[in-house]
């Protein structure tokens, strides 16, 4: 009788691992437990049994009826949140899927290039000395020698705030007096990287917000050659080994002589191209020796000092590098171009 029981027990709990849904879980039901099971009625049926057995068999069913009662709430609270939450219904663990990849966000373009430069100049000595972007008009422009009404504000007009003579620096020129005076009369190299403001149309190629890189050599002996020869180095460094510069005269208040720097275009090799508009060289970037006048605002005596500095825009360079046809794809937020960096 009792191995009887037992083998009812083995059952019942196999057949309980089966039932995958409320409708087989009552049919287990009625068939283990119900009055018409086979265990409830040996529990009835005890008065048939020998006196002397009926304590032992009596309690054992008993305990066998506990036990599939318990497994039986078990299974009816495992199957109701297999219900609730049915995409884990029977799904079986495949440990040997692949795992699911993360969506991994990257540097943007703008960064990616500044970051680059950043390498470039440290590994010739330049540290990044970090400048504000809100000036006054006294640091933008007159103590780089652009007194009130010189005409070459005009270039660089900006936004204004509510404070008189408080505006967005329109290039991180500014930046050069603050690390002057924060050195004077120590040799400086250092470069000045952020963002620039200019109150201009928008064009493929202008933004009125975009960063630029100034850089900043102060000590004595600095000559036009050290100009030429280190910005050739940076080029060669940024753009390939072979690449050749070309220095143009030109003019900004607060570099005397000043020039621009074109580097030969690298998509046609300096044949005439689309992107080089037929030239041959694409222009980087402005620089010159420092201005006398710029040098003594900045705590150096010009007789015993010397110095160059330069100015150039990550953005139009990535765009020269990766073939980027309009600037205004850097801050539309349109991942389509972002993730293609
Ligand atoms: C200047 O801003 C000078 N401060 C650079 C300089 C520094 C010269 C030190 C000499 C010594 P410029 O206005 O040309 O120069 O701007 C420098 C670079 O900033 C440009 O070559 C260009 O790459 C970038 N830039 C200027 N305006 C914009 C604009 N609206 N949008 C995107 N990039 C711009």
């Amino acid at each position: 009788m009792l191995e009887s029981l037992d083998t009812i027990k083995t059952i019942a709990l196999s057949e309980l691992q089966k039932t995958s849904d409320m409708k087989t879980l009552r049919l287990w039901y009625s068939t283990h437990l119900s009055k018409s099971s086979q265990l409830i009625k040996s529990l009835r049926n005890l008065s048939n049994v020998a006196a002397k057995d009926r304590p032992t068999i009596g309690k054992h069913a008993n305990d066998i009826r506990k036990i599939l009662e318990q497994a039986y709430e078990d299974r009816t609270s495992y199957l109701n949140k297999s219900v609730e939450s049915p995409g884990h219904k029977h799904i079986a663990l495949d440990v040997t899927l692949p795992g699911r990849s993360l969506n991994r966000g990257r540097l943007h373009i703008a960064t990616q290039t500044l970051r680059r430069i950043y390498t470039i100049w440290a590994d010739m000595g330049f540290q990044i000395y970090r400048s504000r972007e809100i000036e006054t008009d006294e640091l933008n422009f007159e103590l780089l020698n652009i007194p009130l009404h010189h005409p070459a504000r005009d270039m660089w007009d900006t936004f204004h705030t509510n404070s008189p003579g408080v505006i967005l620096r329109t290039h991180t020129s500014p930046g050069q007096i603050h690390a002057m005076q924060a050195n004077a009369p120590d040799p400086i190299r250092v470069i000045l990287p952020g963002m620039c403001y200019r109150y201009e149309q928008i064009t493929a190629r202008s933004e009125i917000q975009f960063n630029q890189v100034e850089g900043l050599a102060i000590g004595t002996n600095i000559r036009f050659t050290d100009l030429k020869g280190t910005l050739s180095d940076f080029a060669r460094r940024m753009f390939g080994t072979s690449t050749r510069t070309r220095f143009r005269a030109s003019h900004f208040p607060f570099t005397e002589p000043s020039a621009e720097m074109d580097i030969e275009c690298f998509l046609c090799s300096g044949e005439g191209c689309r992107v080089c508009k037929k030239t041959g060289w694409l222009e980087i970037l402005g620089c010159g020796m420092v201005h006398p006048a710029v040098l003594t605002n900045g705590g150096y005596e010009p007789k015993k000092y010397t110095g160059f500095a330069f100015g150039m825009g990550p953005e139009r360079i990535a765009m020269l590098k990766y073939g980027i046809d309009d600037i205004r794809h850097f801050w539309g937020n349109d991942l389509r171009f972002l993730e293609q960096f």
